[in-house]
Formats: structure tokens, sequence, C-alpha cells
């Protein structure tokens, strides 16, 4: 639907060189209903990157999910970072996301998500250190939250961090491939929890108080969330992927059951129904669902100055079909990004000057999207 129109072969070329950034001209470039964008590489040779997160005043850290978190200077060069934990790599497992608080500048703080290795098998966790001033080490990196038990499959660890206006962490976890946990209160499978600043609980969580329920809990019947983002009004968001069918983007609210593996839009991967059907009273819909699944990964909801009718729009990465979805919340209008770099889009983030970065799994690069010249 969207024509590439652009010099794909010299484009290529530039990326095998690892030069960082294309000379002007050599972006891809695709229309879309806000006009002509343009898709330029910011950095390749990446090996499974998974998460991005800007650093104030110019440069960004990227996550590989065997382990390596890298700090990219704003002219491109790279650092390695030390000083980050020991990850369970296998399926879905490793290092996951990375987030820079607003206070960054004062803390130093990054926050980073992982499978911890527990035993045999491994849980969703999250640690804190501080970047020192040369960016090359996390110092006094420490667990905050890991889920208990975890499990041994290497399957659905959710793991996006999200901070929220008043400064606490949002955190999804997937339900580790037992689907019935993510009804389970008394498990952190298929949640998303809501944690202080040092990992405590927050004394208004919804199930503090409730016996037997993990207190981090927010929201629950989740199967695997891998990204969330906060709108312009602060109001968190999620998006998740199911089975065969039934990807939803839902609107986070404290103590809602959102219904995995009760109610979906999707079935079994054998065809099998899932749960009752679509409905059941006590569980919220999704705002929106895909049919088929695009395996939803990492989601960002625009606001910056560059696209005012994006405004308000969920930008989510496909990695089952290679493209990314821009939903306008206004009529759920799905509009398709997609060029030779969108392959296999892990995460999605807006940049601080309104550009849109996403990393390509597949090409194990990082490209911005900003409009055509
Ligand atoms: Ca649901």
């Amino acid at each position: 639907m969207f024509m590439l129109r652009s010099t794909h072969a010299a484009f290529a070329a530039i990326l095998s060189l690892g030069v960082l950034a294309a000379p002007a001209g050599l972006a891809g470039t695709i229309d879309t209903r806000v006009g002509s964008v343009s898709i330029e590489p910011v950095v390749d040779g990446l090996d499974m990157p998974w998460g991005l997160a800007f650093l104030p005043g110019g440069g960004f850290l990227v996550t590989e999910i065997e382990g390596r978190l890298w700090r990219f200077a704003e002219d491109g060069a790279r650092q390695q970072v030390a000083g980050t934990p020991e990850v369970w790599v296998r399926g879905q497992g490793g290092l996951l996301d990375v987030m820079v608080p607003r206070d960054f500048a004062e803390t130093r703080e990054v926050f980073l998500s992982f499978s911890k290795p527990q035993g045999r098998g491994a849980g969703t966790a999250l640690g804190v250190g501080r970047l020192n001033e040369a960016g090359d080490a996390l110092e006094e990196f420490r667990v905050i939250f890991e889920m208990t038990p975890g499990g041994t499959r290497g399957q659905h660890f959710g793991s996006r961090i999200v901070e929220a206006p008043d400064g606490r962490l949002f955190v999804t976890i997937g339900e580790r491939g037992d689907a019935e946990l993510a009804q389970a209160l008394d498990r952190h499978n298929g949640s998303i929890i809501r944690l202080n600043r040092d990992g405590s609980v927050p004394e208004d969580n919804p199930f503090v108080g409730t016996d037997g329920a993990q207190p981090e809990i927010w929201s629950y019947g989740h199967r695997n969330p891998q990204g969330a983002s906060l709108d312009g009004s602060g109001q968190l968001w999620a998006v998740e992927h199911g089975a065969q069918g039934g990807d939803e983007i839902n609107r986070i609210e404290p103590g809602v059951n959102y219904g995995w593996p009760v109610i979906s839009y999707g079935r079994h991967y054998d065809g099998r129904k899932i749960g009752v059907g679509t409905e059941q009273e006590g569980m919220a819909q999704p705002e929106f669902y895909w049919d088929p699944s695009i395996a939803p990964s990492g989601m960002a909801v625009y606001s910056g100055a560059f696209w005012e009718d994006w405004r308000g729009a969920f930008i989510i990465g496909s990695l089952k079909f290679d493209y990314i979805a821009v939903v306008n919340p206004a009529d759920w209008s799905e509009e398709e990004l997609r060029s030779d770099e969108t392959a296999r889009v892990r995460d999605v983030r807006e940049a601080p000057d309104g550009s849109i970065w996403f990393i390509s799994e597949d090409r194990g690069a990082i490209y911005r999207i900003a409009p055509a010249q």
C-alpha cells in the first residue's frame, strides 16, 4: 500500500560498512497519511537488540538479548556498559528492556528488566544501577523485584518498563507459558505490576490487603504484554500477544482483570477455542485487537511536534508481519508503515526531537523516522 522509492542498493552497502548515519538523500522514503517520511539508519551491527532508551543531553542505551548493554554517544560512538546482571538466555529470555527515568541527570539511575536465573529456570526481574560519569559501567546494580516463582519455560517474560507520571514504575510480566496462572492473584504471571522506585510496594496498589494476592499486581489476566507506554494524559496502555489471533491493546486500570485465558479474540495454535469465548462479566474488553496476530512488540504513544495528525496514535512494532502499526484511538483505524527496514520490529520509541526510532531485530539495527526532506 505504501510506495517505497529509495536507493536501497546504496543504502545496504552503507549499512554493511557499519557507517552510523546515512549521508543525506540515502534514507528510504515511504508515503503515509501524514506525508512522506524518511527511514534512515542510526546504528547497525547489533545482535538481537531488544530495548532502547534515550539519555538526556544526547545519546541512547540499547540492550541485546544475550546480556550486553550499549551506550551510544550522539556522534554514534559506542561503548559497552559493564555491571549488567547475569541473565538466563533461552527462548525469549535474556536482557530485555532498558528505562532511563526523568530524573536521570541527578540520579544517573538506569533500570533494566531481564530473565533472572532462578534454580533451573528464570523469572522476570527488574534491577537498577547508576551509570558512571564515563558511561561505561552501571555501578551498584541491584535487583529490586523478581517474580516468584519463575519457571523453566522460555516464553512470555513481558518485561516492558514504564515510568508513571508520579515516578513509580510499571513492569509488564507475561504468563510464562502457564496460561491459567494469569488468573492467579498469588502469582505474578500474566500481570502488570506497580512499584515504588526502590522496589517496595505502593500502599495504594489494588491488591494490598487482599489475602494471598501478590501486592505488586496492578492488573492481571494478561498473556504476554511486550509493549507499554503512557499517553499524553499519563494513562498507561499496554499491547500484548494473543495466541492464534487476539493480540490486544488495553487501557490499563488498577485491579482490572483483562481476561486471559478465559476470554480472547483468538484461538489456541491447535485451533481449539480459548476459554469461554470473547466476553465474560468482570473481565475487561480490549480497546483494539488483531486477528490474525501481528505479534506486537514495543509501543510508543506519539506526542511529538513532527506530525500533528499522529499525535495520540499508538505506534507499535510487528515482529511477525514486518511493519509498524499506527493505530488511531479516535476511530481505531490502523495504518501500516512498511519498508525493507521494518523487519521484525522489536521496539518503537519517540525520540526527544519528535522523530520515531525503532529497532529491527532482523537487521540488528536502529532506524529513525522523520519527515522526508
Ligand atoms: Ca484480554
